[in-house]
């Protein structure tokens, strides 16, 4: 079938979205509708000693002036973490209250202690900033390594220290006495900078309270509007569970940014309930740099030992991990179970340990951004492989190359079981890609220009299609995290698809239905895929840890397999033939070898006529299905970035940038290249331009794209991309998650190739044109 598995079909869903006629939350109108706007701290950390709101709510069009007080007085829970890590004593991870309105300190710039419900967006604005909040300003700390030291200002009164956890995995005396006993030790101290994650479209939340029918409304931006819905229901206590329909429209871009639940969501419905008014909120830029939880901030001292041949003998790391002012729902997965766990890399290494610290600070809370975890390990691995290799005399490529694991399934210390791969593969395809051969000359030929030509190299490997609900229930998450799917042939042979999973960007509107026009021979057009709206699938898990493809088209597959069983039966029945004997095949149900067949449509309509169905069977055509993967998925792959430096300005180009993925069966390369070109766009990003920056007194400095650098056209080549791959052997379409994999390998890559070109392995994220200048100059200085 032509849209079927494997073709580059184009996006269904592009057609409304690039004429403009997506519907998102902020297009939402409903009757009666108001606005909310917050009254946000502009201290980092105070103790807030009383809110006068007179003055607000004396102005014409002011609904009502809602605070802290009031919210908690309600009932309205406390937002939470949920997922529960133990530090190495076994004590229980501190997490610090947080309410939705702060009551009686705010911690970090933005936080929110009063909403104003107005009858336009800038009168609730007007009336928010007349809003007298009277502060005690408290010392603030904004960076992980100053909340640890002595004496540093206390963020929450029940984690002494600042430490939420101090948590381990691994065999600690083992590694330790692997380096003992290594032929070389190479040393990293590296920082994963802070990242703001800049979806296209802001948070927004439009809530209804119907009071005749005591029921709730909340369109979101989420990617997961299932667990909003029990999030909000089961511990914010702000609706029951059957009186809210949680619908998230089409929504632009999350990076991982939506699948938490903030603040203004529990204050929108709340505010609705209060107010008998639809409330709407929509975060503007500034609001987005302030409240959107960040990605990243870690700080690593590693080592990594070797024998005499390059082979890796042990693995040490120790990291600080930046949570923020509170605990975000999946903070704390982030620097354990989606990072610690993947420090084994590529590479078959016997002794690996890691300690994690995990930090609050008075900043916005850290949560997952695409990746979530694995960049950080990938990037410290692969930055110690390359500077290993170079302390070492040896050729980075060759260095990989004795460490690879080669066969699988592969155990790693850390957890993991690696179930499919081809490492060396995917590194041969990507050298001779980047034609490895030529870069002497292409260096050669650059010097004469007075650029320092440079490449690096990153082989990456990621966890991914999560999660296998056992496994992360017994590592302390408070869900399972299956996914669930519903095939519906309608009379006339059309195809719905409900699914869990949600769409913001991905495409699935186009690959879910690839896979079923694969499997029925129906065209594309006939499929359509329902998501993301309570009242019409039931229950589903949503999009992030790239599972939508592993875990979500498996649910679907399962659904389907229970489709074609019962069209095997109508049609042997109708057709008087052997069940065994029945094909479904163009669009065409066949008994095999013969001439006798019905239309597809023929089927939906026996199905749904019921005149002539075998004794017994129930009408209809639709059937459901829950899947729960039984590991998670290995997308693997290597990625080689060639940069020049100038030397004068210390300014990076990067002139070539290759990609030899593993993806495991690929529905769509179309869909699948452009998450790749978007996943190393935000690497780059990463590695030479962005950097959220809070001052020592916890400021935010980067509040707007006038000084958070976003990476635009000029600055990403033209990407070279190639497919290697092996078929995932735990899922049935043989998928591997390929979301996130540009944003895990890309930066190791890029800063490998400007150490390469400047000649030193002392350098930071983002590389920004005044560091490397610096670090070249460093590096050329006489000793
Ligand atoms: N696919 C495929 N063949 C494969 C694997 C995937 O054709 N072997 C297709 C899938 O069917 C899907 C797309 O590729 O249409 C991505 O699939 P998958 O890797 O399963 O990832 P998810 O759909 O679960 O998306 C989540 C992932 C994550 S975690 C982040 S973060 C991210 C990303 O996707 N955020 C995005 N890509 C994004 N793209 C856009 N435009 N916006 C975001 O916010």
């Amino acid at each position: 079938m032509s849209d079927g598995i494997g073709a580059r079909v184009k996006r269904k869903e592009d057609k409304r979205f690039i004429t403009g006629k997506g519907k998102y939350t902020d297009d939402i109108r409903m009757e009666n509708q108001a606005y909310a706007a917050f009254v946000r701290s502009p201290h980092a950390h105070a103790k807030v000693k009383g809110i006068d709101a007179s003055a607000a709510e004396a102005m014409e069009g002011v609904v009502a002036v809602l605070t802290g007080a009031q919210l908690t007085g309600d009932g309205i829970g406390n937002l939470i973490c949920g997922w529960a890590i133990n530090s190495k004593d076994g004590s229980p991870m501190n997490m610090g209250p947080w309410s939705a309105l702060a009551t009686d300190r705010v911690r970090y710039v933005g936080d929110a202690v009063a909403v104003v419900i107005a009858d336009s967006q800038k009168l609730a604005r007007n009336a928010a900033e007349a809003v007298v909040v009277d502060y005690e300003e408290l010392p603030a700390v904004a960076h992980a390594d100053r909340a640890l030291a002595k004496g540093a200002p206390q963020v929450h009164d029940n984690a002494p220290g600042n430490l939420i956890y101090d948590w381990g995995i691994g065999d600690d005396a083992a590694t330790q006495a692997a380096l003992k006993g290594s032929a070389h030790v190479t040393e990293l101290h590296v920082t994963n900078n802070r990242l703001s994650p800049n979806p296209m479209e802001p948070r927004s939340a439009v809530a209804t309270y119907d009071e005749a029918e005591d029921h709730y409304t909340l369109y979101t931006t989420s990617q997961n509007p299932h667990v909003a819905r029990l999030v909000l229901s089961a511990f914010y206590n702000v609706a029951p569970e059957h009186k809210l329909r949680v619908i998230a429209p089409d929504v632009g871009g999350g990076f991982g940014s939506k699948i938490y639940i903030y603040p203004e969501e529990i204050t929108c419905l709340w505010a609705s309930m209060k107010t008998k008014r639809s409330v709407k909120w929509t975060s503007d830029r500034t609001e987005a740099f302030m409240t959107d939880a960040h990605g990243r901030d870690h700080i690593t001292t590693a080592k990594m030992g070797f024998d005499k041949d390059g082979k890796i003998t042990g693995f040490h790391v120790d990291t600080v991990a930046n949570f923020g002012a509170y605990m975000s729902l999946f903070s704390s997965a982030v620097p354990t179970y989606l990072y610690a766990t993947l420090l084994s890399g590529q590479y078959d290494i016997h002794n690996i340990y890691c300690n994690v610290r995990a930090v609050y600070t008075n900043t916005v809370p850290v949560d997952a951004y695409r990746g979530a975890g694995r960049p950080e390990a990938c990037y410290l691995i692969e930055r110690m492989m390359e500077t290993a290799a170079r302390e070492m005399g040896m050729d980075p490529a060759e260095l990989r190359r004795r460490n690879f694991i080669q066969s699988f399934p592969h155990q790693t210390p850390v957890i993991m079981n690696y179930d499919s791969g081809d490492f060396p593969g995917n590194l041969d395809k990507a050298l001779k890609a980047a034609d490895i051969a030529g870069f002497p000359a292409r260096k050669a030929e650059a010097a004469k220009r007075g650029k320092l030509r440079g490449i690096g190299y990153s082989c990456y490997i990621e966890a991914c299609g999560i999660a296998p609900s056992a496994a992360v229930g017994s590592l302390g998450a408070g869900v399972g995290l299956w996914e669930s799917a519903e095939v519906r042939v309608n009379p006339v042979g059309t195809i719905e698809i409900l699914t869990g999973s949600h769409s913001h960007g991905q495409g699935h509107e186009t690959t879910f239905a690839q896979i079923v026009s694969d499997r029925f021979g129906v065209p594309i057009d006939n499929v359509s895929i329902v998501h993301g709206d309570t009242d019409k699938v039931q229950m589903g898990m949503g999009t992030y840890g790239s599972r939508s493809g592993a875990v979500g088209m498996s649910a679907i597959v399962k659904a389907m397999d229970k489709v074609e069983a019962k069209v095997k039966k109508i049609a042997a029945h109708v057709l008087e033939a052997s069940e065994d004997d029945i094909v479904i095949e163009g669009g065409e149900v066949k008994v095999a070898g013969t001439d006798r067949k019905m239309a597809w449509h023929e089927v939906g309509l026996a199905a749904y006529t019921a005149h002539n169905l075998p004794a017994g069977m129930e009408p209809g055509l639709k059937e459901g299905a829950f899947y729960d993967p039984v590991n998670f998925t290995f997308p693997a792959g290597a990625y080689i970035a060639e940069v020049e430096v100038d030397p004068d300005t210390g300014v990076t180009k990067i002139v070539q940038f290759t990609a030899a993925d593993d993806f495991g069966t690929i529905i769509n390369p179309n869909i699948v290249e452009g998450q790749v070109h978007g996943g190393v766009a935000q690497g780059i990003g990463q590695a030479i331009l962005e950097q959220v920056v809070y001052d020592e007194g916890g400021q935010l400095l980067t509040g707007s794209y006038m000084d958070y650098a976003m990476p635009r056209a000029d600055d990403v080549p033209f990407y070279t991309i190639e497919h290697n791959t092996t078929v995932c052997p735990n899922n049935p379409l043989g998928i591997k998650g390929c979301g996130e994999a540009g944003a895990i390998g890309a930066p190791p890559a890029v800063i490998n190739a400007i150490t390469d070109a400047i000649g030193t392995n002392d350098l930071q994220m983002p590389a920004t044109p005044a560091r490397v200048w610096a670090a070249l100059n460093a590096a050329r200085a006489p000793m």
